[in-house]
């Protein structure tokens, strides 16, 4: 079909964009040195686990090397790892928590 309206195929309407924000996922990485407990509690408080839930998250953790404990918005995820590394470093442990892009 021509194109003879003097638009030469300009396209002017745009998709209806529904576009989702990114989600990050928020994990604890192992180490030798923090206590099982302060793990559980840490998932408990920060992240709204049951202690079973936190248990089990913990457990992965140790024997795998880690794991994910939430997926969450890029502020909501920066915000748990901050509030979790600065509650490890108060208590003196090497915990780490880490964030990375779905
Ligand atoms: N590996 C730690 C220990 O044996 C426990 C731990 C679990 C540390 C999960 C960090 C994360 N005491």
């Amino acid at each position: 079909p021509g194109d003879d309206d003097g638009d030469a195929g300009v396209k002017l309407d745009t998709k209806p964009k529904t576009k989702r924000p990114p989600l990050y996922k928020v994990m604890i990485l192992n180490d030798d040195y923090t206590p099982m407990e302060f793990v559980v509690h840490v998932l408990e408080r920060f992240f709204g686990l049951s202690h079973a839930q936190a248990f089990e998250i913990m457990l992965t953790v140790h024997k795998k090397g880690l794991a994910v404990v939430g997926v969450f918005s890029f502020e909501v995820a920066e915000t748990k790892v901050t509030q979790v590394m600065d509650f490890a470093r108060r208590h003196q442990h090497p915990l780490q928590c880490t964030m990375e892009k779905e």
